[in-house]
């Protein structure tokens, strides 16, 4: 079966965010950036054996004459040009994608291709069998292994790798993400000991997804900074601050307004597609400029939904972001407080706009990041659920550390998907007005149920800096920004505290929150250990 789409499956990926902007940072973008190695060849190994000592003798000569063993990514991808894409005739249709690793996810689970990786794994252990230990075969190995969902194989061999390459930095980062996805098997196979399917039948014994608790909504003038702090943020508890996102802007927000003054700016639109394995099932859709956008997102003739999605202000439109106060729930960011250009200050404020229908699929925020939203106009609905039922909800770590998650939350199997019996989930509909705050590590998934205009911003403080640290440590070992970002945040002295007496903050304020004296700050590190181990 022939699709336009397959051309796109070569062995250098075409980058899904090839034709990004200006480095926008955006989570998304973030992502797909960070995995992108596993579809290079594992190179540096093959580079330092390509640059050979002066004199060699005839056994060292044999030694460096070999062909590197690609990972299982380029290797499908090579497959899949010549042989696989004839095979395939008959099967189901490829993904409507241009996506390299939505369209690898579906070729490495066809019939054939599971055929294919199978014989390479037949192929590969014959080469350790017959001498062949080098790093390179035993992360191939691990690689096809993880294809096939075998995980403690997977960690076998990458050991094998690492013990031969210690210092390779993309071992390091693979074998992270399979230790991740093997925590969460773990974690997932102790509830699955425990299930109690008549828990969730109604009287009739038909499966029935758990009821959501409602998000809390609580007006600006009853919640403060310590409430919020105290109650929200350290407890991982999203909460909707009502009466608020009026506030934040210098005049109101409508889309003729941001016609007016980012209506020449260029976008790359996004779409939901249902095999995506991106971030919230978004992946690129178009270049068009927000004021084509905004007109076509009001004209009733809408053949195609797109999102204007995580587009940031600060760096696209900085004449829209000057116009923005941020709430003193979030003005104590941390990126603030850090050097500029570093990664991540100048992300936020994002622009969202979208038709109603279309949603952001179950996700997590990348590295840990607290985030909120202010609506200006439609409504949202939200679903959350808590960090601690992640394993619950099936992720997958493909080629990034954000998990993208098996089932569909639109009409959950619990059949097939039985530990989604013992979610909790919260949901809101979030209105014009509110503010939401989205805790740290907790899964979401968002439905636009109007034509809806809204802005964001994700942050560090004290309620998620440890576990941010932790995943920048993650994200540093290929991301050199990561890297920066994180030896900012561990210097001694790094000015952590903050403080209750905490007011919003013009945008030129909080950008330039880095001069601020921290000093006199009372919430401190100990401060919340102690806060929280009074929790306990
Ligand atoms: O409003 C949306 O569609 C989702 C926003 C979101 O969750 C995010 O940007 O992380
Ligand atoms: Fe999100």
């Amino acid at each position: 079966m022939e699709n336009d789409n397959i051309e796109y499956i070569s062995e250098w990926p075409i980058s899904s965010t090839g034709s990004h902007e200006n480095d926008t940072q955006s989570l998304s973008q973030l992502s797909s950036g960070v995995g992108s190695f596993l579809w290079r060849r594992v190179n540096s190994f093959a580079k330092k054996k390509a640059d050979p000592p002066k004199k060699m003798n005839l056994s060292q000569k044999r030694e460096e004459a070999f062909e590197e063993e690609p990972m299982a990514n380029v290797s499908l991808s090579r497959w899949w040009r010549t042989t696989g894409k004839t095979l395939l005739s008959g099967e189901q249709e490829l993904p409507n994608s241009v996506n390299p690793n939505t369209l690898i996810r579906f070729i490495a689970r066809s019939g054939p291709g599971t055929e294919y990786i199978q014989s390479e794994i037949r192929r590969l252990r014959c080469k350790i069998q017959a001498g062949e230990r080098r790093p390179d075969v035993y992360a191939a190995l691990s690689s096809f292994y993880e294809k096939m969902g075998n995980l403690s194989l997977a960690i076998t061999h990458l050991e094998g790798a690492i013990e031969k390459y210690p210092d390779n930095s993309e071992y390091k980062w693979t074998m992270a993400k399979l230790k991740r996805m093997y925590s969460v098997r773990a974690a997932q196979e102790k509830v699955l000991v425990k299930l109690n399917i008549n828990s969730c039948s109604n009287r009739d014994g038909v499966l029935e997804f758990p009821t959501a608790k409602q998000v809390k909504r609580v007006h600006i003038e009853d919640l403060s900074y310590e409430d919020f702090f105290y109650k929200f943020a350290l407890t991982s508890t999203p909460v909707v601050i009502t009466g608020l996102a009026a506030k934040m802007t210098a005049v109101p927000w409508t889309m003729q307004h941001i016609k007016e003054k980012a209506g020449d700016c260029a976008v790359t639109v996004k779409k939901m597609i249902p095999a995506s394995v991106e971030w919230a099932r978004l992946e690129d859709a178009k270049r068009i400029t927000v004021g084509e956008y905004i007109d076509i997102i009001l004209s009733d003739e809408r053949s195609e939904k797109t999102y204007l999605f995580d587009w940031s202000l600060p760096l696209n439109c900085p004449q829209l972001a000057e116009e923005i106060t941020i709430p003193k729930y979030f003005a104590g960011d941390f990126l603030q407080r850090t050097s500029a250009g570093s990664l991540y200050k100048d992300s936020w404020p994002s622009l969202f706009i979208a038709p109603a229908g279309l949603t952001s699929e179950l996700h997590v925020d990348a590295f840990a990041s607290n985030f909120w939203m202010a609506l200006f106009q439609g409504r949202k609905r939200w679903v959350f659920f808590d960090p601690v039922d992640l394993p619950l909800l099936y992720p997958r770590y493909e080629h990034s550390f954000d998990p993208v998650f098996d089932v569909d939350l639109s009409c959950p199997d619990l059949e097939q998907y039985p530990l989604l019996r013992n979610v909790q989930p919260r949901e809101c509909i979030l209105e014009p007005g509110d503010v939401l705050f989205v805790p740290a590590g907790c899964p979401h998934r968002v439905e636009n149920l109007d034509t809806s205009l809204a802005i964001s911003g994700n942050f560090v403080d004290l309620s998620n800096f440890s576990r941010v640290k932790d995943e920048l440590q993650i994200n540093s070992l290929l991301d050199p920004r990561a890297r920066h970002l994180l030896d900012q945040f561990l210097v001694e002295g790094f000015r952590c505290n903050m403080s209750s007496d905490i007011t919003d903050m013009k945008w030129e304020d909080y950008t330039g929150a880095v001069h601020a004296n921290y000093e006199h700050y009372e919430i401190t590190p100990e401060t919340v250990k102690d806060y929280l181990s009074k929790l306990k």
